[in-house]
């Protein structure tokens, strides 16, 4: 089935310069950048993107991170892209995710691991309309789709 996944490369991947490496890798996979842009997060908006996280100790830091400078926020579609994603960006604690993994390979702290992604279809889709108005997503044809999924 075909998902949408709300993708944000944090301050410290687009300070650090990995943005295109980042997104590199998502194209590799045959999954569809359909919409982008880069942003300084508003306090508040972080507040809400993150408000499941509200009562954490870490929730202060955690806000002061992501707006400490711009984001490059995404919307990612593929089949079962949401649980694809995950996979690809790791565990949240970059000491434990795997070699090979977004975090693995590019960071060290929880505090500064550089990407988030959707854990759901439902916080996908409350992600999303956070981020992005609907006439900023493209419907994109893409023609390589055939060579990507059996059926697609
Ligand atoms: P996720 O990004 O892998 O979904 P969540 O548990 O949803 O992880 O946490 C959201 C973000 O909050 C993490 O990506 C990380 O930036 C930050 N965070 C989570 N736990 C901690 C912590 O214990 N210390 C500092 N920051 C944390
Ligand atoms: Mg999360």
């Amino acid at each position: 089935m075909k998902e949408k996944s709300f993708v944000m490369l944090k301050p410290d991947a687009v300070l650090r310069r990995l943005t295109g490496k980042i997104l590199t890798r998502f194209e590799q996979r045959g999954l569809e950048i359909v919409a982008a842009k880069m942003l300084v997060i508003p306090r508040e908006l972080a507040q809400q993107h993150y408000a499941e996280h509200e009562e954490k100790p870490f929730f202060a830091d955690l806000v002061d991170y992501i707006t400490s400078g711009p984001v490059l926020a995404t919307v990612i579609e593929g089949e079962e892209c949401i649980t694809l994603i995950r996979k690809m960006v790791g565990a949240t604690n970059p000491k434990e995710a795997d070699t090979g993994t977004i975090r693995g390979d590019y960071a060290i702290d929880t505090g500064r691991n550089i990407i988030h992604a959707s854990d759901s279809p439902a916080s996908a889709e409350r992600e999303v309309k956070l981020f992005f108005k609907a006439d900023e997503l493209c419907d994109c044809s893409f023609p390589d789709r055939e060579w990507i999924y059996e059926e697609p």
